[in-house]
């Protein structure tokens, strides 16, 4: 909490409000004041008038549009004569504006002085009205002192509707919910149907736009964790001792759908952290990437026009694979970096519990000393990095477009909570000189081998919220939002970002208040002379909405440099002469090296599926001059890239690279980066929540399938029993299973692994439904773990599953089991299903 006293200007403030208050009453009318005010008319409760009061004094204070030459102490208990006197006494302790010299020089810019204050002798001067203490239900009590009670916990605005009868909105019990009000059975509805007619413009207002990028969301609170003070780089709140939680919510998002649209669409994640730290909230506002496409914000608003569905026929949904965005990014060398990235797995994952999120900008962290450096944040699922593939995508897209949020809420549900290691890059003006990119270029990482990524705390995500609307949607990112120790880079895409999160909330939430709305509102205190506005919860008290004041002994003062937010006076220093100018440095010109940095890390099945991806989307191009323009682009990047992707399109010659920006780039520091392919992060090893088709059949020989599934059951993972429909199964030996899905409506593509049963009869009734042939391809296909049980090796047979890999070695990912060897190979299946996937089996086109 800020301390009222500040340096020695307000010792002196304080020594003369002492002088002021000796000698009459009001220094104890804290103590003695009743707990139930007076009316105004000046009769106490007993309805006789304070005898002892003067008269003068009494009269002065019933108006309230002029007032006495002096104010003289009212003693004797009228209150409103002590009101008068007490606030006579808080403005005079501050004769002037103490304040006022420190506004000014540099040495005060850096280190702004706390506020004067005057403590007032009670409570009474800074009262909006001394009818504050007629308490009702409505009303509540008085205002708590020095609390805003609109900063709780979310308890406040939960409601629970059980045991409850049905009202209006303004809380009128409804008789009747299923009728409007007629004039006779067959009658004409009446207008003054205020029940109905509340109720339906309610509804018709229901829907608030959407977010403008990053529509489709979802979100989950939770926590993070400290791990060891940080306080050698950083006075951040959340990072101050070992051990420290602060609250969280995460939203995740993709960027070019609507909110209708699906999950598995080959797009960027956001990947936005909220934290509600006891100084306030800092959101850090990131992707699942650690790049992007522009390096200025001018230039997002094009980029956001160009991916979004062409404006003539609003067509495709949720998808960068049409002209416009391939005419953009192929005339934006500096998107050839993230294009790799979008283009690999990273933008299809498995789960928004098994991808990695980045700030992407560097940031600064700013010690207690005001000293800074730079910092990038990275986000490491403890699951490991796991992601779809492509076909996989598209598939699930139809089946199930809520598959991420179904997982995310599925986890949290099950007690498999999401986690994820947080980890910073930090590094100082002078390394970053040495750097052959620019650390303000959006478009460049830091790789690990130059800055290593050292581990700071743990996030876990272990609640859902009560209501999306309330929380999800609802929910405010913004750059913007730092706490003392977080402090900005110059860089310029960053600069755009902060301004444009407020500005599109104003619109979206309709007006300036969408801090009061509970998700939004911090745990910190809040208290500002901010008034109005739409939707306006907070009922400040008092009169004063203004300072300086004396008034309200110049409260809420100004928190000076000891506690507040000050913005660290170096950025970067200019190597440039200093002038306006609208341009980039030279370092910015260099589009291609850390493009050839990503690809050249990436593993070989990794680099074939970039190169599918380029040929997917730019097979979806229908002018054939961008694709040109595009291959002629990747070759600066990668000629071998190019060359698969130009062949892959049809092209006859490789169009001549694009001329470079800049002919003479730095020499990289690194050509190859491990951490920079997704296998580099296999994760715990678990496979909690992975989801498993055992399929079954009548006949099934179900204790080996029983044996199957309790083994699953115990790892965490969420076995399913998939029949051809839901419903008993009867099993050889003479039991039931209750099948709760069925091979129509989860689709083999569905799972992370497949189990089939044992038993010639359900292998017989299975070989017949032609879904089981399409279940058992996809999840060969797609790198699954599979698990024949006995007879089940005919199905493989039957789907064409090859045996071996394409080179002849045996596929660990197949395993089969003979009758009554289900228990050992278990094991065997859950170190397969660990893996992710096997990509060892693919090839192009695929074999099956
Ligand atoms: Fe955003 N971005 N962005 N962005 N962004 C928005 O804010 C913007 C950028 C990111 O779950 C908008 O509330 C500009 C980079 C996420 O609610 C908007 C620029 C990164 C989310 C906006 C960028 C992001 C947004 C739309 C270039 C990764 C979703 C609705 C200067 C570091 C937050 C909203 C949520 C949302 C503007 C670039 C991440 C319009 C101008 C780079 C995760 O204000």
């Amino acid at each position: 909490m800020l301390s009222q006293a500040g340096g020695n200007v307000l010792q002196v403030v304080f020594q003369c409000l002492g002088t002021l208050m000796a000698g009459n009453s009001a220094g104890s009318f804290l103590t003695t004041m009743p707990k139930t005010t007076p009316p105004a008319n000046g009769q106490n409760q007993s309805g006789k008038s304070a005898a002892k009061s003067s008269n003068a004094a009494k009269a002065a204070v019933r108006n309230t549009d002029s007032g006495p030459a002096r104010t003289r102490p009212a003693a004797g208990g009228d209150v409103l004569a002590e009101k008068m006197a007490q606030t006579e006494a808080l403005a005079a302790a501050m004769p002037f504006n103490a304040t006022k010299a420190a506004e000014h020089g540099f040495a005060n810019a850096t280190q702004p002085q706390q506020g004067a204050t005057a403590e007032p002798a009670s409570r009474l001067p800074t009262a909006s009205t001394l009818s504050e203490e007629n308490g009702t239900e409505k009303t509540g009590s008085v205002a708590p002192e020095g609390v805003n009670a609109a900063i709780e916990p979310l308890d406040r605005v939960r409601v629970d509707s059980s045991g409850q009868g049905l009202t209006t909105n303004q809380g009128v019990a409804v008789s009747d919910n299923q009728n409007s009000l007629k004039f006779g059975l067959r009658g004409p509805a009446l207008l003054e149907d205020f029940v109905l007619r509340e109720k339906v413009t309610h509804f018709d207002h229901e829907r608030i736009p959407e977010r403008i990028v990053h529509a489709r969301g979802s979100g989950a609170h939770g926590f993070f964790e400290c791990h060891a003070p940080l306080t050698q780089y950083t006075k951040a709140a959340p990072f101050k001792e070992a051990g420290k939680i602060t609250p969280v919510f995460v939203r995740f998002s993709t960027v070019a759908g609507e909110r209708g649209s699906k999950d598995t669409a080959r797009d960027v994640r956001g990947f936005a952290v909220k934290f509600y730290t006891d100084e306030g909230n800092w959101d850090l506002v990131g992707n699942n990437m650690p790049v992007f496409f522009i390096q200025d914000a001018m230039k997002f608003p094009d980029l956001v026009h160009a991916v979004k569905p062409e404006p003539h026929h609003q067509m495709p949904q949720a998808a960068s694979a049409h002209d416009t965005f391939w005419d953009f990014v192929s005339l934006m060398p500096e998107s050839t970096h993230m294009l790799m990235w979008v283009m690999s797995d990273r933008a299809i994952p498995r789960s928004f519990a098994t991808m990695q999120g980045f700030g992407v900008h560097s940031y600064r962290f700013v010690n207690d000393a005001g000293e800074s450096v730079f910092v990038k944040f990275h986000w490491n699922p403890t699951a490991g990095t796991h992601s779809l593939v492509w076909d996989e995508a598209v598939k699930i897209s139809g089946a199930d477009p809520d598959y991420h949020r179904r997982d995310l809420w599925e986890r949290i549900e099950s007690g498999a909570y999401p986690e994820y290691e947080l980890g910073v890059q930090i590094f100082t003006e002078a390394q970053a000189e040495q750097f052959s990119f620019d650390i303000l270029d959006a478009t460049k990482i830091i790789p690990e081998e130059l800055i290593p990524v050292q581990p700071v705390g743990r996030m876990v995500l272990n609640r859902n919220p009560d209501n999306f609307f309330a929380e999800t949607e609802q929910v405010a990112f913004c750059t913007a939002h730092v706490v003392p120790g977080i402090d900005f880079s110059n860089d310029p895409l960053l600069a755009g970002r902060i301004h444009s999160y407020v500005d599109t909330q104003i619109s979206r939430l309709g007006g300036p208040n969408f801090h009061e709305i509970p998700i939004n509102s911090p745990i910190a205190p809040v208290h500002n002379n901010q008034r109005d506005g739409m939707h306006r919860q907070a009922i400040p008290r008092g009169r004063v909405a203004y300072e300086p004041n004396s008034l309200a002994g110049g409260c809420p003062f100004q928190a000076g440099a000891a506690q507040g937010f000050v913005t660290v006076p170096a950025r970067l220093q200019a190597q440039e002469e200093q002038a306006k100018v609208r341009g980039k440095p030279e370092k910015f010109a260099d589009h291609y090296t850390q493009a050839t940095l990503f690809y050249e890390s990436q593993t070989p099945a990794e680099q074939a599926h970039i190169a599918a991806a380029f040929r997917f989307e730019l097979s979806k191009v229908t002018v054939p001059a961008i694709r040109q323009r595009t291959v002629s682009m990747l070759r600066n990047a990668s000629e071998a890239l190019a060359k698969k992707v130009a062949e892959g399109l049809g092209m006859d010659t490789l169009p001549d690279a694009m001329p470079l920006a800049l002919a003479q780039p730095a020499k990289p520091e690194v050509t190859v980066s491990p951490p920079l392919s997704l296998m580099a992060r296999p994760g715990d090893g678990s496979i909690k929540a992975r989801k498993i088709a055992l399929l079954v059949a009548p006949g099934v020989m179900g204790e080996s399938m029983a044996q199957v599934q309790a083994a699953l059951l115990a790892e965490g993972a969420v076995p399913r029993l998939v029949a051809p429909h839901i419903g008993s199964v009867a099993t050889a030996e003479g039991k039931t299973l209750d099948a709760d899905a069925s091979l129509e409506n989860e689709p083999g593509f569905l799972f992370d692994a497949l189990v089939l049963p044992d038993g010639q009869a359900a292998v017989d009734a299975l070989a017949k439904d032609g879904h089981t042939m399409e279940f058992i391809k996809d999840q060969y296909r797609h790198g699954k773990t599979i698990l024949a049980l006995g007879a089940a090796s005919a199905l493989l047979e039957k789907a064409g599953v090859p045996a071996t890999l394409p080179d002849g070695k045996p596929d660990v990912g197949l395993i089969i089991a003979p009758s009554g060897s289900a228990a050992d190979a278990v094991a065997t299946f859950i170190k397969g299903i660990a893996l992710h996937r096997h990509p060892e089996r693919e090839t192009d086109p695929p074999r099956v």
